[in-house]
């Protein structure tokens, strides 16, 4: 017999933010932005179509020019972007569901193709990645990155808040700083990209210090009530390593939790990959934490539902089956089956794979 899923639709409160389920939108990167890099039309039903999510957390989007490392991904730097965001905001809204945005900078993961003035990407060293972007013309090598001087690591963190203050004016419900996957703040935290002899590198203490300095920024240029972080303590996604990922998390995690930040959101496992892929407590980073623990990575309907029944975790994200799957919530809760998604239609192009996903009562008509 099936589990009985009640639990997965009992309401919640992260941080200073109502949800009306467990169920969470994970962050997907889907490089469908129009000229200027804002979200597109299409988005705001893309978006719209899936609010019966407790949670939805935007698709990646950069604080910056400079932290963009693959083509389309929108931005929530300009007024326009700002503006795109808005109509997104007000349709999940008004459909009932509650949206943060992923604020994201890419670091070292992005080419000179993608970066103003054709410069070299940023990174704490200058150790290039052996992973691919998407461009234009298809997939590419990233570029070799140069290292952040001492004195630049302020004006990132000045970027971060200055989009947390934008995702406040665009209508978000909170800010998810993007920790997780290779990107700049996990290029800080993990010793296979941090080679920085300065105050941000060595130590635990001071790979932690960029995450820190920007969570604590994000809280002020709004309310730690509407603050979280994604991490992802042992995927190996986009060529990063940490020696030693247990001590380093639980130090950064137990330093979060004295910000008061409204939720961690854990990628346990390889991102989009083997759960099992290191041995890692997750639930360590849980007891440390105050604040909700969203968990993600290959979860089943019977996963979340043991998950959430052991008190393992508050909520669960899902990632791809919320891309086949608009109506997700509902199909969990029938016990329905799950539609696949269609992996060319994934990065790019426009409706299809996109919109066009039919929820199940259109899917049986
Ligand atoms: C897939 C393709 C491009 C980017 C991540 C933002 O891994 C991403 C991403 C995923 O977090």
């Amino acid at each position: 017999m099936a589990a009985d899923a009640s639990i997965l639709f009992s309401p919640f409160r992260l941080g200073a933010i109502d949800v009306a389920n467990r169920l969470v939108m994970a962050p997907l990167t889907r490089n469908r932005a129009v000229a200027g890099d804002v979200p597109s039309e299409l988005a705001i039903t893309y978006y719209r179509q899936r609010a019966s999510a407790g949670l939805i957390v935007s698709e990646g989007t950069q604080i910056s020019p400079q932290g963009q490392g693959y083509m389309a991904t929108p931005g929530i730097y300009s007024p326009a972007q700002v503006e795109g965001w808005r109509k997104i905001t007000d349709a999940v809204h008004e459909a009932g569901g509650k949206i943060v945005a992923q604020l994201w900078h890419v670091g070292r993961v992005s080419s000179t193709e993608l970066q103003p003035g054709g410069a070299v990407p940023v990174a704490p060293s200058a150790i290039q990645a052996k992973t691919k972007t998407y461009l234009a013309g298809g997939f590419a090598e990233v570029s070799a990155p140069r290292a952040l001087a001492l004195d630049e690591i302020e004006g990132i963190v000045e970027d971060y808040a200055a989009a947390t203050r934008n995702a406040r004016e665009a209508g978000f419900d909170g800010i998810e700083l993007h920790g997780a996957n290779g990107y700049l703040i996990d290029q800080f935290l993990k010793d296979g990209t941090n080679h920085r002899t300065d105050r941000y590198g060595g130590s635990i203490e001071n790979r932690v210090r960029f995450a820190v300095e920007v969570a604590t920024a994000a809280v002020k240029a709004w309310d730690k009530g509407r603050v979280g972080i994604r991490l992802s303590p042992v995927s190996p996604a986009n060529d990063i390593s940490d020696s030693d990922p247990q001590p380093l998390f639980n130090h950064l995690v137990a330093e979060l939790d004295t910000l008061e930040l409204a939720f961690i959101h854990v990628v346990e496992g390889a991102t989009g990959g083997p759960r099992d892929i290191a041995p890692f407590d997750f639930q360590a980073l849980r007891k440390a934490f105050r604040g909700a623990y969203i968990a993600n990575n290959g979860y089943t309907r019977d996963l979340a539902i043991k998950a959430l029944e052991a008190g393992d975790a508050d909520l669960i994200a899902f990632g791809r089956a919320f891309i086949a799957n608009p109506d997700l919530p509902e199909r969990l809760r029938r016990d329905a089956s799950l539609a696949e998604v269609k992996r060319e239609t994934l990065y790019g192009g426009g409706a299809e794979g996109y919109t066009d996903y039919p929820a199940l009562a259109d899917a049986a008509a």
